[in-house]
C-alpha cells in the first residue's frame, strides 16, 4: 500500500516538473525584398508613392501573435512583425491589376481612389 503511494507520488512529481518544459517562443520579423516595378512616367510614380506613404498602416499595427498551446504538454508563442516591404510589394500587387510589372498611370490613379475610399 505504502509502496502505490509512492509510486504515484513520483509520477505526480514528473507530470509537475514536465509542465510547461516545452515552451517555444520565436519573433519572426519578414521583410522580403521589393519587388521590381516600372512606371509608365513620373506621375504614375508619384501617385503611387503619395498614396501608400497616406495609407500604410504603421508597422506597429502589422504586428501579429499566434500562440498553440496544449496545456502542460506544449505551449508554441510565434510574434511576426511585418516589415515596410511587405506593404510595397501588396500595393504594387493591388495597383498593377494586370500584372505585367509597369504601373501606368491610370492604375496609379484607380489604386489611389481605391484605397482612399478604403481608409474613410
Ligand atoms: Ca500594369
Amino acid at each position: 500500500m505504502n509502496n502505490l503511494f509512492s509510486k504515484s507520488l513520483f509520477i505526480s512529481v514528473c507530470v509537475i516538473s514536465l509542465c510547461g518544459c516545452i515552451t517555444h517562443n520565436e519573433t519572426v520579423y519578414r521583410n522580403p525584398e521589393r519587388m521590381k516595378v516600372e512606371f509608365e512616367n513620373e506621375t504614375a510614380a508619384r501617385i503611387f508613392y503619395e498614396t501608400l506613404s497616406k495609407t500604410t498602416v504603421p508597422s506597429a499595427r502589422r504586428e501579429s501573435n499566434t500562440s498553440i498551446e496544449i496545456p502542460v504538454v506544449f505551449e508554441h508563442h510565434s510574434h511576426v512583425i511585418d516589415g515596410e516591404n511587405v506593404a510595397f510589394n501588396s500595393a504594387v500587387k493591388q495597383c498593377d491589376t494586370n500584372q505585367d510589372g509597369k504601373i501606368t498611370q491610370l492604375e496609379a490613379r484607380i489604386f489611389s481612389e481605391l484605397r482612399q475610399k478604403r481608409a474613410h
